[in-house]
């Protein structure tokens, strides 16, 4: 496996490239240009000037994490051409700078969805946290807590300018019904998959996270066989995955390693953390290891060991450990994302010597 980690970008986050050079097995940065919005031209001087500074420090720049999908491609309005054309050249950019995967997500309104930012947690640490009585029929509410949680930080899927036009965008999604969710990814994906195979970039689709519908919205990536349906919409390598053990793990029905088992070949990135999963359906982040959770950490990197994985991969989000918080992204602080690094790196390193990991 490629050890990766997330960097929001210089001035935008307060992990720096040299802390990071610091963490054992970590290869590649996985990187965006953050202030873009959805649809918006990524000019090839900001890329290069990006893809620089990750190479100056020694790691590879092949994982963008991600380059966000315009709603009006996800509700398939007339005008999805020209943003589908403008994704287009993005990629044929991101070709230049050694970028091999493309991480993206197809989920309508809201990215990941969490009730609450700094649920402490019975060792004082704090996580992201998900109570299911908490989702309300009003969003706003929900919209609002979360945006003023992260407090000065940007949160890639919350952008504030475009959740304040919240009830335009749930008036625009009213009749995108499951189906139609569908049928407009495989349009998408119709014409974005032969320039991926043109120029080797593979897509990877992020899991709705949680992965069931909320507010009403249909959420199409979140189980074995939604997932098996899209990729046999458009079947190439090309149209891949990102496998989030996190965001399919908040439904303790996904047998997460049986699916890595059956779509590793479709698998270009794999985002690794824990949940646990309450008997009343709420979920906390915690610790990478499996014995702290509902996901079985070490059956998960097992699959990926078995089945000979060189793909990319990420510790997710962290809980936020020793006052981090205070100045961290929600989620994305250093030290348990580095203790997460040195456990999936224990458990692959344990396996690889024969010893095994029960
Ligand atoms: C959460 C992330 C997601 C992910 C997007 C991909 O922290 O895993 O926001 O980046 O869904 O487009």
């Amino acid at each position: 496996m490629n050890m990766t980690w997330r960097w929001y970008g210089e001035n935008n986050d307060n992990i720096t490239l040299d802390h990071i050079r610091q963490i054992p097995g970590v290869m590649g940065i996985v990187w965006s240009l953050h202030d873009k919005v959805a649809g918006e031209v990524w000019e090839m001087e900001r890329i290069q000037e990006v893809a620089d500074q990750i190479t100056s420090k020694g790691f590879s720049t092949a994982v963008v994490e991600s380059v966000n999908v315009h709603d009006d491609i996800k509700i398939g309005l007339p005008s999805r051409d020209q943003y589908i054309d403008i994704y287009i050249d993005t990629i044929r950019k991101l070709a230049k700078v050694g970028v091999k995967v493309i991480c993206y997500n197809f989920m309508p309104v809201f990215d990941w969805t969490r009730t609450e930012l700094y649920k402490e947690l019975p060792d004082g640490s704090n996580a992201l946290f998900y109570e299911k009585a908490a989702i309300t029929d009003d969003p706003r509410q929900m919209v609002d807590r979360i945006l003023e949680g992260a407090g000065k930080f940007t949160m890639p899927g919350w952008e504030p300018e475009r959740l304040a036009r919240l009830d335009e965008l749930f008036a625009a999604y009213a009749d995108v019904t499951e189906d139609k969710l569908f049928g407009n990814l495989k349009y998408f994906l119709e014409r974005i998959i032969p320039v991926c195979e043109e120029v080797d970039i593979k897509m990877a689709i992020h899991p709705d996270d949680p992965a069931w519908p909320i507010f009403g919205l249909p959420r199409i990536v979140r189980s074995r066989e939604t997932i098996q349906r899209i990729l046999d919409a458009v079947n190439s390598p090309y149209n891949g995955l990102t496998f989030c053990t996190g965001s399919l793990g908040s439904n303790p029905e996904n047998d997460l390693p049986a699916m890595i088992r059956e779509f590793h070949n479709r698998i270009h990135f794999a985002h690794i953390r824990n949940v646990k999963v309450f008997e009343n359906g709420d979920f906390i982040e915690v610790s990478h290891r499996g014995k702290d959770g509902s996901v079985d950490v070490p059956e998960v990197v097992r699959a990926y060991y078995e089945n000979g994985y060189q793909g990319y991969v990420r510790p997710d989000h962290g809980r936020h450990l020793w006052g981090e918080e205070k100045n961290c992204r929600p989620g994305y602080g250093l030290y348990d994302r580095a203790l997460g690094v040195m456990y999936l790196l224990g458990v692959w390193d344990s396996l690889a010597q024969g010893k095994g990991v029960k």
